[in-house]
């Protein structure tokens, strides 16, 4: 080794951090860096839960006894919304997503209108014109149970963009839509609700 190479090594020794290169041949090589603690890869769906998912509780309004359940959850691209509803009265009767997740009011009116964030005319589910809340008509059977089922690529769950159904609510009507009366289809009162929750 040269003198000068000591001194390097010297150097080296003093402030621990000095490169040899350049002092000839050496089989010492640089550490790697210490590698980083790899954190275990957990799945899409099991790294945010419910993820896709979401829920509505309908609860008695009016006056009324009628119950229900609301489930939504994604698939692909699409949105699939099943609904089951308890102690209808005998008939026809409309079903909206309504703009304001609050169901405080002894009557429903806190819902607001029906959910419409295409500013389009009301109507009839898939039949343009219709809000992206006109989810249609059930008709209750003797027991007073009825079902609605719906899957489409209209809608997003937790995006938090315009199509979003989280923080929306879910409305069943005393009568029936007639898919023409602007803008509600003279559906009459609102009998049950339930906040759509992500
Ligand atoms: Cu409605
Ligand atoms: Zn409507």
């Amino acid at each position: 080794m040269s003198k000068r190479c000591w001194i390097a090594v010297g150097s080296a020794v003093m402030i621990s951090m000095f490169s040899l290169t350049g002092c000839g041949p050496s089989t010492e090589e640089t550490a790697p860096p210490p590698e980083e603690e790899a954190e275990p890869q957990a799945p899409e769906a099991a790294a945010k839960p419910g993820a896709g998912e979401a829920l509505a509780e309908l609860a008695p309004k009016s006056g009324s006894e009628v119950t229900g359940q609301a489930a939504f959850f994604t698939e692909g691209d699409k949105v699939t919304l099943s609904l089951s509803i308890q102690n209808l009265p005998p008939g026809v009767h409309a079903v909206h997503i309504h703009e304001h997740g609050d169901c405080s009011a002894e009557d429903g009116s806190s819902a607001g209108g029906h959910w419409n964030p295409m500013g389009h005319d009301h109507g009839k589910w898939n039949q343009t014109p219709f809000h992206m809340g006109d989810l249609g008509n059930v008709t209750a059977d003797e027991y007073g149970n009825g079902a609605l089922s719906i899957t489409t690529s209209l809608w997003t769950i937790g995006t938090g963009q315009a199509d979003d159904i989280v923080g929306k609510s879910i409305i069943v009507h005393a009568s029936a839509d007639d898919y023409v009366t602007q803008p509600t289809g003279n559906a009459g009162g609102r009998i049950a609700c339930g906040v759509i929750g992500g």
